[in-house]
């Protein structure tokens, strides 16, 4: 018996970038375990990913094995198998004649981070580039509007401090994030160290926050009067840098007076925060050195994007940025270490016969979805639309238009795919080679590693695309290269020296080897040079000019119910997993025991949420976790597996963020009602 243990590196989009250990006996997978050599991982993955890479994954069961046509009506999830030339010729065929008759506009594609290895996640949208077809603009449903936040102010996005340079912090700043969920190992390995002291500013005490020094327990949507109210104690106790902010940054004296009118007294009644914490935390923050972990959960409101501009003055007031030890983190791109993504994505083939149409956003998609004239085909990989998008029932109804014809590249059955006229099936990343650029890092880039043969008939993404190319009689050539040259190319950039084997045997590495200190040079990629407060690009797209002390005033009587994520689920990925469907149990909601005793319902009891989108029914969970007036209910449940046949997204109107037309998930409002 032959039995090789292999590194590899865990593709989802997830901040952790988990090493893992594959086990491979006689070329099938035995175990996948975490890497005990990794910095972070040290030898446990998540529970999530130890069940289910153990698991559905592997499951032939449960993974989709064959090219899958459409016998049934549309959602019923009935089909026939077919082969590969059959299922790619067809689906050519359609599309030609989509396009002959209605443009190829009117073929519409969603996409986003079900797997985040460079060629999975990324090769795909050459293909894409050269049909002509409409992108859902991926960062809509999750993090545009901090994007866009952060471009007015900082000139990037994506530039975040090196986790590497906490060794000189005395601060981290944990504000809209869980990593007890979201960044396990983060949380548990690189958060928790000696000397350090975290601060959380979060709706919910999660355990991150229960285990911070400070918890700033807002009101949800307050976050800017919340900035504002610290900035104001920082000006009245001397605690600014006002050598940095002479230097280094445009707009404060136009913030002051705001800055001015929010008073502790002030703050407490917007926010929920009392002059002793607020104060607190001003100081400690501004002693620094201090990291700003800024989540995506901090911009899925109606006003994410100034909240972040507002959460973003503070680090400019104090100078915690582009010091050893300060510095702030949104996501790191994958360019920080040199990986080329936009070869990758190969942009220039749209410029070939067609031309690229916008993109709409994600916000829209059930819209667009209902109207002939706007789609005739829907293309999906690599997400699960009809579990994870807004407007849940009309992206359905939607789903099962007859002219519309949908092809869905999946791994397992999702809600999503049941509606398709195809399925295409993917092989999961322990089935091929490929790149990692971990997004919590600045400069690791690690492997991902072909531990095994795809199950049935699987192949990759890149490879699926490459063969759809083929089957419509493309002929540019970028459409066909190969992984191995695109691996070596990618390589090439990282500055390493070293070959994919190289680093394969190495599992992940640091291409730069000391602490990396962002912004080191305090230039900023602004219209200025420096950070900018008040933005003149803002203005000129119609937004206030600087942030604003704001705060959300909700609907009298209803809860806000908030869908972050939930330990067990990866956005809908393993809610499958018929062990983690287990560990995970009913569908609930955490409520404060004050609104439950409101709507008349007590622990255990089914409970409904309902709105003007539509109604979930819940099991109702007590606890003072949550404030009185939220209600927690987790992202994630297969539409299908989960009594009732819907998840939160059933109440979620799909409003739009202030910026970015993002997805404003966390601003959703409900009744709860006894059913
Ligand atoms: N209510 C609520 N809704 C939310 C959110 C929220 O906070 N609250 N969060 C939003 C956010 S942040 C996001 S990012 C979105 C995410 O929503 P989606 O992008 O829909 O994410 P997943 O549900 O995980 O779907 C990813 C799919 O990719 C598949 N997959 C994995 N690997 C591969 C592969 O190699 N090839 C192919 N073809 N498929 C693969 C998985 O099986 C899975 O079905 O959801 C959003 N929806
Ligand atoms: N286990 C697990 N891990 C995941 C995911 C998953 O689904 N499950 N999803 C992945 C994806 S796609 C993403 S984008 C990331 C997101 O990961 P995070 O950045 O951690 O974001 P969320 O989980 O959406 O929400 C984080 C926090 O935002 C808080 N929040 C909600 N509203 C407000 C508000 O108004 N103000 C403040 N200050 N906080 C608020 C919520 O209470 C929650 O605790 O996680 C990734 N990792
Ligand atoms: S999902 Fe995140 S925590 Fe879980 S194994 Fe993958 S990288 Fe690690
Ligand atoms: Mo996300």
């Amino acid at each position: 018996m032959s039995r090789i243990i292999l590194k590899s590196t865990c593709p989802r989009d997830c901040y952790d970038g988990c090493g893992m250990r594959i086990v491979v006996e006689d070329g099938v997978i035995s175990s996948v375990l975490g890497d005990p050599e990794h910095p972070l991982t040290k030898g446990k993955l998540c529970g999530k990913c130890a069940l289910a890479y153990n698991g559905a994954w592997r499951d032939p069961t449960a993974r989709l094995l064959h090219p899958l046509r459409r016998s049934g009506p549309k959602g019923s999830g009935e089909f026939e198998r077919v082969s590969w030339e059959v299922a790619l010729a067809d689906i050519a065929a359609r599309l030609h004649g989509i396009i002959d008759e209605h443009g190829a506009q009117r073929i519409l594609y969603t996409h986003y981070t079900g797997t985040l290895s460079m060629l999975a996640f990324l090769f795909p949208s050459r293909f894409f580039h050269r049909l002509g077809a409409t992108e859902v603009d991926p960062d809509t449903i999750c993090n545009k509007a901090g994007q866009v936040a952060l471009q007015y102010t900082l000139g990037s996005a994506t530039n975040g401090f090196d986790p590497a340079t906490i060794v000189d912090s005395r601060c981290v700043l944990v504000w809209g994030a869980n990593p007890s969920a979201t960044a396990p190992h983060v949380d548990a390995n690189w958060l928790r160290r000696d000397g350090i002291t975290v601060i959380c500013i979060d709706p919910v005490a999660h355990p991150t926050a229960q285990r911070a020094r400070m918890h700033l327990q807002l009101r949800p949507g307050s976050d800017g009067a919340l900035a504002f109210g610290l900035l104001h104690v920082l000006h009245e106790e001397g605690l600014l840098d006002e050598a940095f902010l002479a230097s280094s940054v445009q707009g404060w004296d136009e913030l002051l007076p705001a800055v001015l009118r929010a008073t502790p007294a002030r703050t407490e009644a917007l926010t929920g925060i009392a002059e002793g914490a607020l104060r607190a935390v001003a100081r400690t923050y501004a002693a620094g050195p201090s990291l700003l972990w800024l989540g995506q959960g901090l911009q899925r409101q109606p006003m994410g994007g100034n909240a972040l501009r507002a959460a973003v003055a503070l680090c400019a007031a104090t100078g915690n940025i582009g010091r050893p030890g300060a510095g702030l983190l949104y996501f790191n791109g994958m360019g920080s270490r040199g990986l080329d993504a936009g070869y990758v994505v190969a942009s220039h083939l749209a410029f070939g016969e067609g031309s690229v149409p916008p993109p709409i956003s994600h916000l829209d998609l059930a819209a667009a979805l209902a109207d002939p004239a706007q789609s005739r085909a829907l293309i999906t990989f690599n997400n699960n639309v009809a579990a994870s998008n807004p407007d849940q029932r009309r992206l359905r109804e939607a789903l099962k238009r007859e002219d519309l014809f949908q092809v869905t590249v999946e791994l397992f059955a999702t809600d999503t795919a049941d509606f398709a006229d195809y399925v295409l099936p993917a092989a999961s990343f322990l089935e091929f080679d490929d790149l990692v650029s971990p997004y919590f890092q600045r400069v690791v880039i690690a492997a991902q590693r072909k531990a095994t043969e795809p199950l049935g008939e699987a192949l990759p993404n890149q490879e699926i695309f490459r063969r759809l190319a083929g089957a419509m009689g493309f002929a540019e050539p970028e459409l066909f290269e190969r992984d191995e040259v695109m691996l070596a190319r990618l390589m090439e950039g990282t500055g390493t020296g070293l070959s994919f084997e190289e680093l394969a045997e190495k599992g992940q590495v640091r291409t730069i080897a000391e602490p990396v200190v962002a912004f080191e040079k305090l230039r900023f990629r602004t219209p200025s040079g420096r950070i900018e407060l008040a933005s003149g690009a803002a203005e000129a797209a119609g937004l206030p000019r600087v942030p604003l002390p704001h705060a959300e005033d909700g609907p009298a009587g209803m809860l806000r119910v908030l869908s972050p994520a939930s330990e067990w689920n990866l956005n809908s990925s393993y809610a499958n997993d018929s062990r983690v469907a287990h560990r995970q149990g009913q569908l609930t909601a955490t409520m404060h025991p004050s609104a439950a005793q409101a709507a008349g319902v007590a622990a255990g009891d089914v409970a409904r949420l309902v709105n003007d989108t539509g109604a979930l029914d819940v099991v109702v969970l007590l606890s003072k976790d949550v404030l009185p007036g939220v209600v927690l209910v987790p992202k994630g449940r297969w539409l299908k597996t989960t009594p009732g046949g819907a998840n939160v997204n059933v109440l979620n109107p799909g409003h739009r963020t202030d910026m970015g037309d993002s997805s404003a998930v966390h601003g959703v409002y409900a009744w709860l009602v006894s059913p």
